[in-house]
């Protein structure tokens, strides 16, 4: 069996999308997500300049030994281009291989470790009232966990806001916009928020945050403590993790359950935290650390720690990715949560798809392969539409983290 084409659909249907798809002498084609947010073209060239041309011609089964090739081939190892064109040719491999065994991918991996995946939606609003209605908007649509972000009195453009939109989309200006940041003024807000979302709804859902790297990790173990009363199910990359020993200082000093590894790519940046057991939630996923053979590396490792996933699900995360997380995250054994931001109409229809939302949890389907195509002839309507992620500035102009 041989690789007879690839190539590479660039589309924007209400948000970019950088989408593979390998097709094979056996008529079977495989399709892999490669987005990377704001910086969607520089996967295109690795792909189309680097990576199609060797792989042509090769055997699409030997999905180890061509990510191997990749990955040791490429001599310039890991990074989010890099990994996220290895992701791309990864999940496509998988696709095609689990269409030949005429089985919905999850089989291949193992099977079913569970009938059903809780995903957790994102709330926001402009102050802490909004926000706690937004809450209330997703417990009434079923969700049985729920992120939530609120605007910052005094802060600009605080992290996780909607900007009236329900969805969540940061990256929506051709250059960077800029956004402002205030530790004091989030330490004086964020547990105000809990505490009211506890009073209104109790304690019968998972609520979780996000820090979105914004913290010192003294800051961050403050506000772990002072969020302790009201039981997170996470708080998530609450300080940058460049630094694992960081996590460890924060971990000492609160119980809250701490999140990290959305940016991650490989497993070498994952392994001090997990063996640390410095957390409780790995964010890794498909698209992000090298598709599905290395990702489940990932979750193998953290089994040992009792590490659970928490596989990232942000809208810039296509269809694709959320098909073939699904499934992984219907088999492996140490499962946690998946997020979920929902598509908007446009999107889904360019990726028509079989997994569903029902009752707070998403469930993928049993078409072979990971259940999720491309219409190539609807994304061809879409073109590219250059959009960069936003950057943030301190009240006296000093680069922050975004
Ligand atoms: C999350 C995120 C995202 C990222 C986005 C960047 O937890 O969902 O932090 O929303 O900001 O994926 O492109
Ligand atoms: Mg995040």
């Amino acid at each position: 069996m041989k690789i007879t084409g690839a190539r590479v659909i660039v589309c924007s249907p209400g948000r970019n999308f950088t989408t593979l798809k390998i097709e094979t002498d056996q008529g079977i084609h495989g399709i892999g997500d490669a987005t990377l947010n704001g910086r969607e073209l520089a996967v295109v060239s690795y792909l189309q300049d680097h990576v199609i041309p060797c792989i042509l011609g090769m055997d699409p089964r030997r999905i180890e030994d061509i990510w191997q090739y990749l990955y040791r081939g490429a001599y310039w190892r890991g990074g989010p281009v890099t990994m996220r064109a290895i992701a791309a040719v990864d999940v496509a491999l998988w696709d095609i291989k689990a269409k030949l065994a005429g089985m919905p991918l999850y089989d291949l991996l193992g099977g079913k470790s569970r009938e059903r995946v809780m995903v957790y939606g994102h709330a926001n609003g402009s102050d802490i009232s909004e926000t706690v209605d937004a809450v209330g908007a997703y417990i009434d649509m079923g969700y049985r966990a729920i992120r939530a972000q609120t605007g910052i009195p005094g802060v600009e453009d605080a992290y996780g806001v909607g900007r009236g939109k329900l969805q969540y989309e940061p990256a929506d200006t051709r250059l960077p916009s800029v956004g402002g940041w205030d530790t004091r003024k989030a330490l004086n807000t964020v547990p105000r928020l809990f505490e009211k979302l506890r009073d209104t709804y109790g304690f019968e859902h998972h609520l979780l945050h996000d820090g979105h790297h914004r913290y010192t990790p003294q800051e961050a173990a403050n506000l772990g403590q002072m969020l302790e009363p009201y039981q997170l199910f996470w708080l998530e990359d609450v300080t940058p993790a460049e630094n694992p020993q960081g996590f460890e200082l924060v971990r000492q000093h609160t119980t809250t359950p701490l999140a990290v590894g959305e940016i991650f790519n490989t497993i070498w940046q994952a392994r001090g935290l997990i063996e640390s057991q410095s957390i409780d939630f790995i964010r890794a996923t498909v698209v992000g650390a090298g598709g599905i053979t290395h990702l489940r590396r990932i979750a193998d490792l953290a089994a040992l720690y009792q590490v659970r996933t928490g596989c990232h699900g942000a809208t810039d995360l296509s269809p694709v990715t959320m098909g073939a997380a699904l499934h992984f995250d219907s088999w492996v054994p140490n499962f946690g949560i998946q997020e979920y931001m929902r598509h908007s109409q446009e999107t889904d229809a360019v990726f028509p798809h079989d997994y569903r939302f029902e009752d707070g949890y998403l469930i993928c389907g049993n078409t072979p392969g990971h259940g999720v195509d491309i219409d190539e002839d609807l994304a061809a309507k879409y073109p590219y539409d250059q959009k960069c992620l936003p950057v943030a500035r301190l009240d006296d102009g000093t680069m922050w983290n975004w």
